[in-house]
């Protein structure tokens, strides 16, 4: 973001602006990554009465919903998302504790890392964040995890989806080993396996037995999302 634009920025007196203007200046913010009208935004809002879950849904997960749209086109790109979620995050450090005491609905619980031998996170941070933001609750193991780390979080955490992150050719088959050992096992079919990583493709996310490849975090969102929503429906039509 631009001096200037970060200038136009903190001109505006976020007090004088109706609900939905407020709402809408939040999404600008959110889009150009500015986090202090967030925070201050968030506040606002908070002290208009408004429930934690609604500034959570229309005016933070709407704006990265925006942010979503613009990276999956080619629009926005990885820097800019980052200072998006960065943004986001600043709105949730205020939110999160609300939520937990108010019990707002998750879209679901997602355990993520980046697999044995491999130490890039950041589109594994990345897709974390816009999942957090897409209103998953995110349990982040971090990079050179271990199937013995995925198993004990899976235990810990009886996550909806799993998610496996690597950016080597040297580690991605590590993710066979991971879902190789969930059907060892017997619990291959309680999860929903995601991967992603610039080396891997759909072939090879068919292969190694993952439920879906996700190419950005855009389209793992949109994955997460379906596959809850398959997840409801199926649990839906199953007689008790
Ligand atoms: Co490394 N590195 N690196 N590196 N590094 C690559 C991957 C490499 C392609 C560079 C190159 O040679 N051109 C190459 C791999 C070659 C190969 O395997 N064939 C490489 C190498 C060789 C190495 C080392 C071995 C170098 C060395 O030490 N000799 C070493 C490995 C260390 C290790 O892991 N054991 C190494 C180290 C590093 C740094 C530490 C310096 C740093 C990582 C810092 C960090 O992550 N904290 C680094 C970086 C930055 C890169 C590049 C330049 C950028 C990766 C990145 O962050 N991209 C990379 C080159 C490249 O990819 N162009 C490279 C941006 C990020 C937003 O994209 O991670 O693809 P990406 O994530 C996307 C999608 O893939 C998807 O969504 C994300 C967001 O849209 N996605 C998921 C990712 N994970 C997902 C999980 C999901 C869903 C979607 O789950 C549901």
């Amino acid at each position: 973001m631009s001096d200037e634009e970060k200038a136009g920025a903190e001109d505006i007196d976020l007090n004088a602006l109706s609900d939905q203007e407020l709402v809408e200046q939040m999404w600008d913010d959110l889009y150009d990554g500015i986090e202090e009208p967030i925070t201050e935004g968030t506040n606002i809002l908070l002290s208009r009465k408004w429930l934690p879950y609604d500034v959570l849904t229309k005016a933070l997960i709407e704006g990265m919903r925006i942010v979503g749209v613009d990276f999956r086109d080619g629009i926005l790109f990885v820097p800019e998302v980052l200072m998006s979620a960065g943004a986001m995050k600043a709105g949730m450090k205020i939110l999160r504790p609300l939520l937990a005491e108010t019990g707002a609905p998750t879209l679901g619980k997602i355990v993520i890392g980046t697999v044995k031998g491999d130490i890039h996170d950041i589109g594994k941070n990345l897709v974390s964040m816009m999942l957090e933001g897409a209103g998953f609750e995110i349990f982040d193991l971090g990079v050179n995890v271990s199937v013995e780390m995925y198993l004990e979080a899976l235990e810990k955490h009886k996550p909806d989806i799993l998610g496996l992150s690597a950016l080597l050719t040297t580690t991605m088959p590590y993710m066979k080993v991971v879902i190789d050992t969930l059907k060892e096992k017997n619990i291959r079919d309680d999860y929903i396996v995601l991967v992603g990583g610039a080396p891997l493709n759909e072939e090879f996310g068919k292969a190694v037995g993952a439920d879906s490849y996700c190419r950005d975090a855009a389209v793992a969102v949109e994955t997460a999302k379906d596959f809850m929503k398959r997840k409801h429906n199926i649990l839906a039509s199953t007689p008790n």
